[in-house]
């Protein structure tokens, strides 16, 4: 089936409130065990790259990079049929966006989140105006990513959590398509020092203002039993802790319709890496000693999409 817009994807995902995971590669391996793992659970699939992966596959050239990732994305979205799109995670610089926009992403993220609401706003429309002009959709955010702490107070905590109201009046004014919306979530492995906990009454007043997808960054849940087996052969994941999946279950029921994940996808290569060089001394081809790690992260996709409720949507 075809490559798509990102936002025929999530306009249905919000209209039959599911969630779609979107997951970051950077490299051919982990598109593999991501378009098997849609194939299987018969799932739309989103794909995304930060700047840095654009970097990394263009080395150190973006519109290289954006267009590898471009013409990779695209050969494997011609031989499925489960619609399959391609996003920007995370565009800061102009340059990297335009180079993804120009080599055929079908959506962009305008990361402005850390400059005042008025500069947020203004860069956002900048970036909608040209990629609507050329048919491609717009991520932006709100708020900063960072875990809700129990002896934070409120209004420290307030000015860091996405404000539902200049949600509103952002997505008016900018036009743009998806909001991330900050809810308390962070990136990385070491997301919460003690319980998990996110702000729904704000997740729901945002989409109550807004209407639109919503976007859940920093969505990974490091599962338990992925960090014992990579532990088991070595690594070090001391304090490592995630978003529960009946949490992210919750976010889908309160509107999240695009939930980022990049953690848990290294989180399960590198268990089954580790167990295979352990278990395998003597392998030195990367077909065989990727096998087990890319299964690995088939795996945990298929068990998200079932949680997020993509199954069976293609
Ligand atoms: O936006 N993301 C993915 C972040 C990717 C970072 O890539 P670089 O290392 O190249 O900068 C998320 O929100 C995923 O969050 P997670 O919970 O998986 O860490
Ligand atoms: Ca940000
Ligand atoms: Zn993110």
């Amino acid at each position: 089936m075809p490559y798509v817009n990102t936002k025929t994807l999530l306009d249905k995902a919000n209209k039959e409130n599911y969630g779609i995971p979107a997951l970051n590669i950077n490299n051919l391996e982990f598109l593999q065990s991501i378009i098997d793992a849609g194939k299987e659970e018969k799932s739309p699939v989103i794909i995304e790259t930060s700047e840095g992966a654009i970097k990394y596959a263009g080395s150190g050239d973006a519109q290289r990079g954006a267009r590898i990732f471009v013409d990779m994305v695209r050969a494997y979205a011609d031989s499925v049929d489960i619609p399959v799109s391609l996003h920007l995670d995370h565009g800061k610089t102009f340059v990297i966006i335009m180079a993804a926009i120009k080599a055929g992403y079908g959506s962009v993220m305008i990361d402005a989140s850390e400059h005042p609401f008025e500069e947020n706003l203004e860069k956002t429309r900048r970036i909608v105006e040209i990629a609507h002009s050329v048919g491609v959709s717009v991520e932006a955010e709100l708020g900063q990513l960072v875990g809700i702490e129990d002896n934070v107070d409120v209004k420290e905590e307030e000015a860091t959590l996405v404000d539902p109201e200049e949600a509103r009046q952002f997505v008016d004014e900018s036009d743009v398509d998806f909001l991330a919306p900050a809810i308390g979530t962070s990136h990385g492995a070491f997301k919460f020092k003690g319980e998990a906990r996110l702000d729904f009454d704000r997740l729901r007043a945002v989409k109550d203002s807004t209407g639109i997808p919503l976007v859940l960054h920093g969505a990974s849940s490091v599962p338990d039993e992925i960090v014992k087996l990579a532990e088991e052969h070595g690594a070090d994941f001391k304090g490592a802790k995630g978003v529960p999946s009946e949490i992210l279950k919750q976010t889908v029921q309160f509107g999240i319709n695009k939930v980022n994940t990049d953690t848990d996808l290294r989180m399960a290569f590198i268990a089954g890496l580790r167990e295979t060089l352990a278990e395998t001394p003597a392998e030195f081809d990367p077909r065989k000693y990727f096998k087990k790690p890319k299964e690995y992260v088939k795996n945990l996709i298929r068990e998200r999409m079932r949680i997020l409720g993509c199954s069976g949507k293609a």
